[in-house]
């Protein structure tokens, strides 16, 4: 089961009209420190935190009681002026999980209402992360015939591609900065990432390489998943052949 909490700030539009026209670099400081503040609070409970359009926030929340999720509420209420809303879903596959967090918020299934809670917790112990990396072969090399903007669009296009792709297989894409992805896999994603590298490969020339990483929460799910891709390179740089994927 994965286990997705969905973070929002409440009230964001209006309040950002209360800073008049000249606010947008107030918005950017903000948004980067709330999202360094919710990544620290949650890795330091064995999760990882996807940033979401920069207002909304994902975390693979695994292991999460609601009593944790009110302790960081806590917290983020002594540091910022903005509040946060918690859906929490969870289900067999990630995409599920989303649609149960959302359905938390729409019928106000309230868990906590003083700290703006909604949805579900899951308190059995079959919690199961599966997370992909994936990451562009050899970049780099690609810097000596485009440009610093010619690379962000490639790089745009393949994460709306990824993006639909991971969809159909109820799984979630993130991007995560630089030539790197992270997939909040099912099993039918996992089992299907070496199709959506051939096309890939196909279509577009681009070579990608995906390390997958299995454990109980996301944290360890992501060091895996790293590891991973990180042991592609190795065999790579070996010398001997590389698989595209590999997993822990
Ligand atoms: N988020 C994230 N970004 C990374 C990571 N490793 C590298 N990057 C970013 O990715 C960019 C490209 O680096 P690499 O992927 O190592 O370069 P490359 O030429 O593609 O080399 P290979 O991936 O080894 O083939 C870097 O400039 C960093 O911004 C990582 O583990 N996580
Ligand atoms: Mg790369």
């Amino acid at each position: 089961m994965i286990q997705l909490s969905i973070l929002k700030i409440s009230e964001y539009g209006p309040w950002t009209l209360t800073l008049g026209s000249d606010r947008e670099h107030e918005l950017q400081m903000l948004q980067s420190s709330l999202y360094k503040e919710l990544q620290k609070l949650f890795s330091e409970k064995n999760c990882l935190v996807f940033l979401n359009r920069a207002d909304e926030f994902f975390v693979v929340s695994n292991g999460l009681s609601l009593d944790d999720h009110i302790q960081i509420q806590k917290t983020l209420e002594k540091s910022f002026e903005i509040r946060l809303t918690i859906s929490i879903g969870y289900s067999k596959s990630p995409f599920e999980a989303n649609l149960k967090a959302y359905e938390g918020k729409k019928n106000e299934i309230i868990l906590n209402e003083e700290y703006r809670i909604f949805g579900f917790i899951n308190d059995e112990s079959n919690s199961h992360v599966s997370i992909m990396h994936l990451d562009v072969d050899d970049l780099s090399s690609k810097r000596k015939t485009d440009s610093p903007y010619e690379i962000s669009s490639t790089i745009f296009e393949l994460y709306s591609k990824m993006s639909k792709f991971f969809l159909t297989k109820n799984s979630l894409t993130f991007f995560m900065g630089g030539d790197n992805f992270m997939v909040v896999a099912s099993d039918d994603a996992k089992s299907s990432v070496q199709n959506f590298i051939d096309m890939i490969k196909n279509d577009d020339e681009i070579s990608l390489n995906c390390g997958i990483g299995n454990s109980h929460t996301s944290r360890e799910a992501v060091k895996l998943a790293t590891k991973s891709l990180d042991t592609i390179r190795e065999i790579r740089d070996s010398g001997k052949e590389k698989p595209d994927v590999y997993e822990l």
